[in-house]
């Protein structure tokens, strides 16, 4: 398929470069480096070569999400929309932009959100789990109650967020201790996303705002797989949870998937059995995984040519007001 639309793609500026560090082994590190800090040269290339037309892009995680003071967030955040930005001018057609927005502060958020949305013409905004506030070990999540001025602002602008993946703090999760192969993409950025996902779809946030529409990458971070033993169990007792409606309601109504980083076709179909064609999209996670995987696996698995369509464009053509 030669005009794909990827959702999940990332890039890094001199001031987050050093957060990916840590995930690649020194040999690989070089061209990692070389490549997230890249626009123009192998970010297109490979783009031409594995038939993605248009990618969406986005700091990868931590960045701004890992900057305890919040006026050094601001200033991140704001720098890296501005190169992003730039970018964008110089390749119109090819790339777009999800805001990096500095939720250490909400009102500042907010209005880097309107910002990035109404003046750098970005796609909605991508944050990269719970953001550090004041002190590196103090956490928060969106579903607190600071931000629920952010979220009528967010949900306004009419444009999708996308809940990506980071690590969780090690002094929170002993879990991990002594088993780093769990940490990162292998299994702790599913754990922690999902999570940070099922808190806001349970928060009642997406009653509030029905039409505010949830990003998530991996397959849905395994809340697909999982989503009728969530509500079978929930029917049985809802212990507080202060939603509406059922989890699933929002899975299918307020959420949509990529396939980033998880090229396989029974995790495909699974998903589109539980959440149909129409709210799965293709994405590569670009350059942390290779345009080669996720295109070659994507073009010849085994769907519908309708679906491939949806999946590989359509959807993400509908859900972004594209063209
Ligand atoms: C990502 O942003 O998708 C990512 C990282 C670090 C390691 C792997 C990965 O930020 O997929
Ligand atoms: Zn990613």
């Amino acid at each position: 398929m030669k005009d794909k639309i990827a959702l999940e793609e990332h890039f890094a500026i001199d001031l987050t470069i050093e957060d990916s560090q840590v995930y690649a082994r020194p040999e690989v590190w070089v061209n990692l480096k070389a490549n997230l800090l890249d626009f123009e040269q192998q970010r297109l290339e490979k783009m031409d070569q594995w038939g993605t037309a248009f990618s969406i892009l986005s700091l990868n995680s931590p960045a701004v999400q890992a900057i305890a003071d919040p006026r050094q967030a601001v200033l991140v955040a704001r720098k890296a929309n501005d190169i992003l930005a730039e970018q964008i001018q110089r390749h119109p057609t090819r790339f777009g932009g999800f805001a990096a927005l500095p939720m250490q502060d909400p009102e500042a958020a907010a209005r880097e959100l309107q910002r990035c949305v109404t003046q750098l013409g970005f796609h909605g905004f991508l944050v990269n789990g719970f953001s550090q506030v004041g002190d590196a070990g103090n956490v928060v999540y969106y579903d607190a109650p600071q931000f629920a001025d952010f979220w009528t602002h967010a949900a306004a602008l009419e444009k999708p967020f996308y809940m990506h993946p980071r690590d969780p703090l090690a002094s929170r999760e002993p879990i991990y201790d002594g088993h780093p192969w769990l940490t990162g993409p292998t299994w702790a950025f599913a754990a922690e996303t999902s999570t940070h996902a099922l808190r806001l779809m349970s928060s009642g946030l997406f009653d509030r705002h029905p039409h505010l529409q949830m990003i998530l990458g991996h397959f849905g971070e395994g809340i697909p797989f999982n989503i009728w033993r969530i509500d079978h169990i929930l029917r049985k007792g809802r212990r507080g949870m202060p939603c509406e409606r059922e989890i699933g309601d929002y899975l299918r109504g307020n959420v949509h998937i990529t396939t980033s980083g998880n090229f396989r076709t029974p995790t495909l179909l699974s998903t589109m059995l539980e959440v149909g064609a129409d709210r799965i999209m293709y994405s590569v996670d670009y350059p942390f995984e290779k345009h080669e995987d996720a295109a070659s696996w994507f073009d010849r698995c085994e769907i519908s040519e309708n679906d491939r369509r949806k999946i590989g464009r359509d959807n993400a053509v509908r859900l972004f007001g594209l063209q």
